[in-house]
């Protein structure tokens, strides 16, 4: 057997994921349906030292959502090379004058970027780049964002229904809570006078 014959019989490291019946992104909800999706849910309980006001989050109901997300792995975690495609329903609230947010990160392989399209509701991704300069976009119904490699991402919900919105991230990105649970962002988003202002940290 010559060398090319045994690479062909080689079971590849990858290759097309089988998925049947069909991954299905329903578009009057968001909601994926189909083998290799995985649901996540956010509840009060977890968003620890995520609010300016750690001890009226702590009074709140523990147990309340504030954010679930449904995520496709069509290949495993870490691997390099593949992508994951998720949709987010986050729900309205606030924690005094902060709006209901995701808890945020920074990707464990920094250099990595992600895009984040949004279905339904008002929102703001919230971006800080590795020099702590924080900024926001405003998402509503058809806004695609690019969240450039070594910035940190977070979404608030800032309006009053379930803010949903898809993302599609390489497989390899991995999330990186830590520093941001240990640095916070440079500027918080609150609802002042009614809309959404940021106040960067003092
Ligand atoms: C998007 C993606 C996911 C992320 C989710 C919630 O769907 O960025 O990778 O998990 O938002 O954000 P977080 O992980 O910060 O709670
Ligand atoms: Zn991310």
């Amino acid at each position: 057997m010559n060398s090319g014959e045994n690479k062909r019989n080689e079971t590849p490291k990858t290759g097309p994921t089988k998925v049947n019946p069909p991954v299905r992104v329903h578009l009057g909800s968001g909601v994926l349906t189909g083998d290799r999706v995985q649901s996540v849910v956010r509840i009060m309980a977890d968003m620890k030292g995520v609010y300016r006001d750690e001890e009226l989050r702590k009074s709140l109901d523990q147990q309340a959502v504030v954010y679930r997300v449904q995520t496709f792995y069509p290949v495993v975690e870490d691997e390099e090379g593949g992508l994951f495609w998720g949709t987010t329903f986050l729900q309205p609230g606030l924690v005094g004058d902060e709006y209901f947010m995701t808890k945020g990160h920074y990707h464990a392989k920094p250099s990595r970027g992600e895009f984040y399209l949004t279905l339904f509701g008002n929102g703001a991704l919230i971006l800080m780049d590795e020099k702590h300069h924080t900024v926001f976009e405003p998402m509503s119904a058809g806004t695609l964002h690019y969240v450039p490699g070594h910035t940190a991402h977070r979404v608030a919900n800032t309006g009053d229904q379930v803010l949903t919105f898809l993302a599609c991230w390489p497989s390899d990105a991995g999330h990186d809570y830590e520093t941001i649970s240990r640095q916070g962002f440079s500027a918080r988003l609150r609802k002042m006078r009614g809309v959404p202002v940021l106040v960067e940290e003092p």
